[in-house]
């Protein structure tokens, strides 16, 4: 019997498959559920996707353009110094959520307090966390920056308005995530069943499976944290620091943006640090919208996420914009800069 094999040039099915996997179907396959919350979690993922193009659009595009580099001149609420495209990007979240029907609450770097869109509070029960851009300080100079996202239900009528229920530790993330804005856009999303990463396509406008549960190694051979402030460290981490730096095996990388740091080290493994200093023993980075939403990446690609003692996932932050030390990476890598650490 003649068998005919099939004409050479048809493509694999599994390719095609692959790149018709976007975001939004992404998320409604591992809900496995056709549900009106499955499809309201797809739809603030796209939203997400949406704000992550329109960033990714005018980074590509500052150099170019009259006022999107430099800053405002204001201050944001934790004293920092307020970039143009913070601005941009922040307002962009905003923007993507009006009149969706999805999200009462945001909740970011750049505000006071939250932001609610009181037509969408009788429906979207959902809140967003986020820091616009992380990494500001690269931006004028034309490196890689990222947004942080997480996803958390509205628990209570929060008549206050002062969102007190957002005051929970992380396991109360539906979603977490981050967008970094590098040579491509990527971004990379948990909602508690493995890691996944995906492509932005500029010929499509669409996000694209890249890979899914990603796994990050036990060891890796990166350290990441900014030297500079070793002598504000206390002697735990300054010890961890000089046993890397006689140890073979370890090398140091830093870019200055917590995203592109920890999607090296989600990648080839590594641990990441942003210790207490003696000006600011809680450390710099943000719990409900930096450490957390990565702290959930990470331990769903099999890593560790602590502050030092505690898991990062555990502790219940007593105000929004509530800080903690963060030791993010490889499960056998923060555990060595813990045994370091005095309890
Ligand atoms: P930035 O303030 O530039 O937005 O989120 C804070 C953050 O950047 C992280 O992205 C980055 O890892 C860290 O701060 C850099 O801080 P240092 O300059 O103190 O190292």
């Amino acid at each position: 019997m003649n068998t005919i094999s099939p004409p050479e040039l048809i493509i694999p099915e599994s390719n095609l498959d692959r790149d018709c996997t976007t975001l939004s179907r992404h998320v409604l396959q591992s809900l496995k559920s056709f549900s009106p919350d499955a499809y309201d979690l797809s739809a603030i993922m796209s939203r997400i996707a949406l704000a992550g193009k329109l960033i990714s659009r005018r980074l590509s595009r500052a150099g170019l353009m009259e006022d999107v580099l430099g800053f405002t001149g204001e201050t944001n609420i934790q004293g920092e110094s307020v970039k143009k495209m913070d601005t941009y990007a922040n307002e962009v979240f905003i923007s993507v959520f009006k009149q969706s029907g999805l999200v009462c609450r945001l909740a970011s770097e750049e505000m006071d307090k939250p932001y609610y869109i009181p037509e969408n509070c009788p429906i979207g029960r959902y809140t967003l966390l986020y820091d616009p851009i992380d990494g500001s300080s690269n931006v004028d100079i034309n490196l890689n920056v990222g947004s942080i996202f997480a996803i958390r239900q509205q628990e209570g009528e929060d008549l206050d308005g002062e969102a007190t229920d957002l005051l929970q530790n992380g396991s109360k993330q539906i979603a977490a995530g981050y967008i970094l804005y590098g040579p491509a856009t990527v971004l990379v999303y948990t909602m508690g069943n493995g890691v996944h990463s995906f492509f932005l396509d500029p010929s499509l406008g669409e996000f694209i499976l890249a890979q899914e549960n990603i796994k990050i190694p036990d060891h890796g051979s990166v350290y990441s944290v900014n030297e500079g402030n070793f002598w504000q460290w206390n002697d735990s981490f300054r010890n961890y620091t000089r046993y890397v730096h006689r140890q073979e095996g370890y090398t140091g990388r830093y870019s200055g943006a917590l995203v592109g740091d920890i999607h090296r080290i989600l990648m080839q493994g590594g641990v990441f640090l942003y210790p207490g200093t003696t000006e600011q023993p809680e450390g710099k980075l943000r719990l409900l919208y930096e450490t957390a939403p990565l702290a959930f990446i990470i331990e769903q690609a099999g890593g560790k996420a602590s502050d030092g003692i505690n898991p990062i996932l555990d502790i219940i932050p007593s105000k929004i914009h509530y800080r903690t030390p963060a030791i993010l990476g490889s499960k056998n890598e923060v555990e060595l800069v813990e045994s370091f650490i005095e309890k």
